[in-house]
């Protein structure tokens, strides 16, 4: 059978992307088994071919509704599938859906019946939410950055932006490229519709947020520079980590450091 990738090349880019980021999410220990998830919005893709596809499945329940997403095509990591095997053959472990007309429901059209991602309420409720908003951003990760993780057993760290700035005072870098920080979602069930709703209220604010005791989800304009706010935090994260194993609380950055590089960079 024919890819849904032959002769589109931009679209064969995008996926080619997703398989590089899923190598590093399993590289880096943040997706055992077959933790985390991906989805890609490549709407932009769906020539005339794409829309007149017979679907390869039946039309399967989102558990919610979500309008604005009327016509749209996402690519996505299968469920139950490895972040390691999607890293090496992507159209294996992950597929193409089109979202019905009612959106309620979805359809697999590409290139193999791999239902998407656990996760797929919460995503797709996020690139809703993207798309409503016109901020462009075309991709969103679930990963278990260890780290990060830790910190949310914490209590004290789940009040609104202690965590934020605890990580940007670790090194510069963490609030020049994180500049929204990091929202908190409290402990709710995975896969659920009240995370995914809970999830984006959070991304009004934020473009990373943090799932107690279970992981992180991150949004952005490609699938790249969502792992990277994910991956500047957790390099915060580690860097607090090794002062507390040396056996001290690290100082931080003073808050007049931190004024001033927001003013210097315009954060
Ligand atoms: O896809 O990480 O939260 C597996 C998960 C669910
Ligand atoms: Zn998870």
């Amino acid at each position: 059978m024919k890819s849904i990738l032959e002769n589109r090349p931009e679209l064969e880019v995008k996926i080619g992307e997703v398989a590089e980021i899923a190598g590093y999410l399993w590289q880096r220990g943040w997706a055992e088994r077959n933790g985390g998830n991906i989805t890609i919005n490549i709407t932009e893709f769906a020539d005339e071919s794409i829309r007149s596809m017979a679907p390869i499945s039946e039309p399967y329940a989102i558990g919610t509704t979500l309008p604005g997403l009327k016509g749209c095509y996402f690519f996505c990591k299968g469920t139950n599938r490895r972040m390691r095997d999607l890293a090496r053959r992507p159209m294996d472990n992950g597929s193409v859906i089109r979202i019905a007309d009612d959106c309620a429901h979805y359809e697999i059209i590409a290139d193999k019946p791999v239902r998407p991602t656990s996760e797929l309420a919460s995503h797709l409720a996020m690139h809703e939410q993207m798309i409503t908003s016109g901020n462009g951003y075309k991709a969103a990760i679930h990963t278990h950055p260890i780290d990060l993780i830790a910190m949310t057993h914490h209590a004290p760290f789940l009040e609104k932006d202690v965590l934020t700035r605890l990580l940007w005072s670790m090194i510069p870098e963490t609030r020049a490229f994180c500049p929204k920080g990091l929202g908190i979602v409290p402990y709710k069930l995975p896969s659920s519709v009240e995370l995914a709703e809970a999830t984006v209220e959070q991304l009004r604010e934020y473009d990373v947020v943090m799932w107690e005791k279970h992981g992180v989800c991150a949004v952005g304009p490609d699938i790249i520079e969502a792992f990277d706010q994910v991956d500047v935090l957790s390099k915060a994260a580690q860097i607090y980590l090794t002062a507390k194993s040396m056996g001290f609380t690290p100082d931080g950055m003073t808050d007049t450091q931190m004024d001033e590089l927001k003013r210097a960079f315009n954060l």
